[in-house]
């Protein structure tokens, strides 16, 4: 019998895994518009930074290197981005190269 429930579970585990529910894709907005970088690569993470128990966006940019920090300001489940600040490290904008 252990075997059997063992067997079933795995099945519905491994049917379960196979077939993510991905939403349609949507535009991010902060401060009421939407999201622009001068270039059109970014590297978003969803995190919660400050610890607040919001989720924030990081944004890194690819022109220049720098994160921009977007505090969500309502919930997780209808985040609001006001504007972004740089990330900083002892003060100075944090930059990273490319490539
Ligand atoms: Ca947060």
């Amino acid at each position: 019998m252990r075997v059997y429930l063992f067997l079933v579970l795995s099945i519905c585990l491994a049917a379960a895994a196979a077939t993510p529910d991905y939403q349609p894709p949507f535009n991010v907005m902060a401060n009421g518009a939407q999201i622009e970088l001068s270039v059109g690569h970014a590297n978003p993470l969803i995190t919660d930074w400050n610890g607040d128990g919001l989720k924030d966006l990081i944004l890194g940019q690819y022109s220049s290197g720098k994160l921009r920090y977007y505090e969500n300001n309502d919930t997780n489940d209808s985040p609001m981005f006001g504007n972004y600040t740089f990330m900083q490290a002892d003060g100075v904008d944090i930059s990273l190269s490319s490539g």
